[in-house]
């Protein structure tokens, strides 16, 4: 490592020697801007742009007391983490989910960041939560919760300031509650403070769907590249949540087929492809029991191996871990390498350990998209409900998709050219990074030291 980045490296490590995962994906980041870095050194350093992309601009944690149904106290963390503001607002989702811890939120902050200068709109990155999960509360619960943890953060939020949005555990419903808890409290009509909210109030068309669209759309480009394209493809997927689901939606439209997918009980394989009604049913499997894919394959007399992942089967083409970090480990890579796969397209946030990555990167009948890249058109479409909003006026689903399709195709191809540019060929995980990186990098050089 450049004696800059190690400096500053050591520096992030001996200040948080407890965040492996904020240092996981500091370290996968810095090994990437290397050849970046290297030449601009002098100019980095002078502004000490890797030490402050490193620090949040600020943190806050808060209590959050709620009672149960049965009028039970119970005391969860609430996080908000305000990571950097030097293209935009903080924006970033937030995660409901019992191993959140502060941790958690400031690697996906540090990578919303990156992720959000890729898509070229004007995002800062953020990132928040708590680690209460929504998984068996009832509805009022849920909703007694969100209230709680609205009424301390939004002092913090705001359409200028910070615009939160959904993540693991929270959707649709949850954002709904917080929206109407902060509309309650500051008794303004701030419609751009919370993305993914119900069409009903402002949300935008497209957006539930986005994230997993807008893989589906970075993964067509990948294909072209190599003279290929996606009509036929065979493709296993990790998780069914919102991602999962548009990824199956997105890739039956265009002819591929989602064969395998897995959830926390184990995978199912569906030969046929989950298409048609078949949608549907995860939608309502999902909403009864979010822990359970099996009952999928009793419904469809399909094959269900319980307690284990779906890496490594050999029928496929692609693989797209959509769950959760560090989903695929050195051992799954072995497996994915030896099953011969060709196309390793991350989508969860960080869903590889370094080791894994490194591993499958260096793998030559391998290609590997990085998920701040594939994942991007969820928050570009976040961007997009923010416009609408500030506009006072929706697009039609049809111009939000064209958008998020460009967006798609741009991203990719600043990441082809950025990493051609810095000497290393076709690398999109490094490419990725380094497109990113020098946006964010740019404007903190041109506003000074803040
Ligand atoms: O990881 C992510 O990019 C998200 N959870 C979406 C963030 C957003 O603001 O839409």
């Amino acid at each position: 490592m450049h004696q800059y980045m190690q400096r500053v490296y050591d520096e992030v490590k001996a200040r948080n020697p407890h965040e492996k995962l904020f240092l996981q994906t500091v370290e996968e980041v810095f090994e990437s801007l290397e050849p970046i870095v290297e030449k601009n050194a002098e100019l980095y350093e002078k502004y000490g742009v890797l030490e402050r992309m490193c620090e949040p601009d600020r943190m806050i944690q808060f209590r959050v007391t709620w009672a149960d149904d049965n009028g039970m106290p119970h005391v969860n963390r609430g996080f908000r983490v305000q990571f950097n503001s030097a293209i935009g607002p903080y924006k970033g989702g937030l995660r409901f989910a019992s191993d959140v811890t502060l941790d958690t939120m400031k690697f996906l902050g540090f990578e919303q960041t990156f992720k959000n200068s890729l898509t070229s709109l004007p995002l800062g990155g953020g990132k928040g939560g708590s680690d209460f999960s929504p998984i068996g509360k009832s509805d009022a619960e849920v909703m007694r919760f969100c209230q709680a943890f609205m009424t301390e953060l939004w002092r913090h939020i705001g359409p200028d300031v910070d615009v939160p949005a959904g993540d693991i555990g929270v959707g649709g419903r949850e954002i709904g509650y917080l929206y109407g808890q902060y509309k309650r409290i500051k008794a303004v009509w701030e419609n751009g403070v919370l993305t993914g909210k119900g069409f009903s109030y402002g949300g935008s068309l497209i957006r539930p769907e986005a994230t997993g669209y807008g893989a589906v759309y970075y993964l067509v480009e990948v294909l072209k590249h190599f003279g290929e394209t996606i009509e036929g493809k065979r493709i296993a997927v990790s998780g069914y949540g919102n991602v999962g689901w548009g990824i199956m939606k997105k890739a039956a439209q265009l002819g591929a087929k989602v064969t395998y997918f897995a959830g926390p009980d184990g995978y199912i394989h569906d030969p046929d492809g989950v298409t048609g009604d078949k949608l549907d049913f995860i939608l309502e499997m999902r909403a009864k029991d979010p822990m359970h894919c099996k009952p999928y394959a009793d419904k469809y007399g399909v094959e269900f191996v319980p307690g284990t992942k779906c890496w490594g089967v050999k029928d496929v083409d692609i693989i797209m871990p959509a769950a959760t970090q560090n989903d695929v480990n050195e051992e799954w890579a072995q497996k994915i390498i030896d099953s011969g796969v060709k196309y390793y397209i991350e989508v969860a946030n960080m869903p590889t350990t370094n080791e894994a990555l490194a591993m499958l990167r260096k793998c030559e009948h391998i290609t590997v998209a990085p998920s701040k890249a594939v994942n991007a058109g969820g928050v570009a479409t976040s961007g997009f409900e923010m416009s609408q909003n500030s506009m006072r006026y929706n697009w039609t689903a049809e111009e939000v998709d064209e958008k998020l399709q460009v967006t798609m195709k741009n991203i990719y191809a600043a990441s082809v050219e950025a990493a051609e540019k810095a000497g290393l060929g076709y690398d999109l995980v490094a490419g990725g990074n380094i497109a990113g990186f020098l946006r964010v990098a740019d404007a903190m050089i041109a506003q000074g030291l803040v």
